[in-house]
C-alpha cells in the first residue's frame, strides 16, 4: 500500500474512533488542518519538477476528497446517532395512562348535612336557608330568652359591628332565627285565611346551617354547624315529635336497633323540653347512652312572635349537631379534624 492510501486508511479509522463531533473535528485537524498530513504534503510539491507536481499534486489531493468523504460520512452518522439518542431520550410511551386529576369529594359534614336533608325532605320537611349574621331579637329575643340570659354574654355570643346598643348584629349561636323567618313568611302568605278561620298548612321546615360560639377544645369549635327543625300546626304533639326523631335516627344511622330516650331539661324557646339521647344495641358505641339533640314543645311566646296565636297552633323543635352526628356515624374523636383541612383525613370519607 502506498503512502498516501496509508494515510487516508489511518484519517478513516482516527475519525471511526471519533465518537462525539467535537472528537471528530480534533481528528480533521490532524489531516486537513493546517499543521495536518495533507497540508505538509502540499507544501512538499514546492521543491518537485513540473510533471512530477502534475502527477503528486492529483494524488495528493485525490487523498484529500477521499479523507474529506470520510470525515463528511462521519459527520452524517454521529449527527444522526445524536439524533436517534435524542429521540430515544425524549420518548412518549403512548400506552400509559393519562395523569389523573384528582377528583374531589364532599366534607364529612356536607355528607351528613345531605341525609339530614333527605331524610327530612321524605318526611315532607322544607329546607330553609338564610343569613349567618343575625340580630339580637332574631336569635334570642324573638326565642323567649331572656335580657340577662348567660347564652348573650360576650364570653359566649360573637357581636360584630353595625348595630346599635340596644339592636347589636351577631354570628347567629343557632339556626333557630332562619325557622323563625320562615315561620313569619309562612304565616305572611296565608294571614288572611288564618284570619279568617280558614288556618294555614303546618308548618314543617329544617334549618341546617354554620352556627358560632366563644368555645374552643377537643369537642366544640368556635364555628359548628347545627340543624334545627320546626314542626307547627293545629294538632302537633309530642309523640308526633317522637316518632319524627326516631325514624330519623334509625335511617340516619341505618339501624332498626337504635332506643331512644327524651330526658327532661330546659331550654328558653321550648317548654316541656328533652334532651335526646340514643343507645346502640350492637357494634362498637353499644350500650352507651349518647346525647344526640334537644327538642321540646314551642314556647307559646314564640309561637306568638311567629304571629301565631299559641291557644290554636302547637308544635315542636329540635336542635341537632351535625359535626357530632358525623362523628358518631364514622367513629371520629376529634372534632378538629373536620375544621384542619388535612386531606389525608378528608379523602377517607369519598
Ligand atoms: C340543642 C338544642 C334546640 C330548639 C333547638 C327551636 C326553634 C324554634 C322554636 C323553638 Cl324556631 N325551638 N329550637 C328547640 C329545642 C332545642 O336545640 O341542644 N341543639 C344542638
Amino acid at each position: 500500500m502506498n503512502e498516501l492510501d496509508a494515510l487516508v486508511q489511518s484519517a478513516r479509522s482516527g475519525f471511526a474512533q471519533a465518537i462525539t463531533p467535537a472528537e471528530l473535528e480534533n481528528a480533521k485537524a490532524q489531516y486537513l488542518g493546517k499543521a495536518g498530513s495533507i497540508t505538509e504534503l502540499m507544501k512538499g510539491l514546492a521543491a518537485l519538477s513540473v510533471p512530477e507536481k502534475k502527477s503528486r499534486g492529483a494524488a495528493i489531493n485525490l487523498a484529500k476528497q477521499a479523507i474529506e468523504a470520510a470525515l463528511n460520512e462521519r459527520r452524517r452518522a454521529l449527527a444522526q446517532a445524536e439524533l436517534q439518542a435524542q429521540l430515544k431520550a425524549e420518548a412518549l410511551d403512548l400506552s400509559l395512562p393519562g395523569r389523573q386529576r384528582g377528583s374531589g369529594g364532599l366534607h364529612p359534614v356536607s355528607l351528613t348535612l345531605e341525609r339530614i336533608e333527605a331524610i327530612f325532605g321524605s318526611m315532607g320537611f322544607e329546607l330553609a336557608e338564610g343569613p349567618e349574621i343575625e340580630s339580637d331579637w332574631f336569635n334570642f329575643t324573638a326565642l323567649n330568652t331572656p335580657a340577662d340570659h348567660p347564652a348573650r354574654s360576650m364570653h359566649d355570643t360573637f357581636y360584630v359591628e353595625g348595630g346599635s346598643e340596644q339592636a347589636p348584629y351577631l354570628l347567629r349561636t343557632h339556626t333557630s332565627p332562619m325557622q323563625l323567618r320562615y315561620a313569619l313568611a309562612h304565616v305572611k302568605r296565608h294571614r288572611a285565611a288564618i284570619d279568617a278561620g280558614a288556618g294555614m298548612p303546618e308548618i314543617r321546615v329544617i334549618a341546617p346551617g354554620r352556627t358560632y360560639r366563644v368555645d374552643s377544645d377537643a369537642t366544640h369549635s368556635p364555628m359548628f354547624h347545627q340543624c334545627e327543625g320546626l314542626w307547627i300546626g293545629e294538632n302537633v304533639s309530642f309523640k308526633d315529635l317522637k316518632y319524627v326523631f326516631t325514624d330519623f335516627c334509625r335511617l340516619f344511622f341505618e339501624s332498626d336497633d337504635l332506643a331512644l330516650r327524651f330526658r327532661p331539661s330546659f331550654f328558653p324557646f321550648t317548654e316541656p323540653s328533652a334532651e335526646v339521647d340514643i343507645q346502640f344495641q350492637s357494634g362498637p358505641l353499644a350500650g352507651r347512652w349518647l346525647e344526640v339533640a334537644g327538642s321540646g314543645q314551642v314556647h307559646p311566646n314564640v309561637v306568638r312572635n311567629m304571629g301565631l296565636d299559641p291557644e290554636r297552633y302547637i308544635g315542636f323543635a329540635f336542635g341537632m349537631g351535625p359535626d357530632r352526628l358525623t362523628m358518631l356515624r364514622y367513629g371520629v374523636n376529634d372534632l378538629r379534624l373536620f375544621f384542619d383541612g388535612d386531606i389525608r383525613f378528608l379523602a377517607q370519607f369519598n
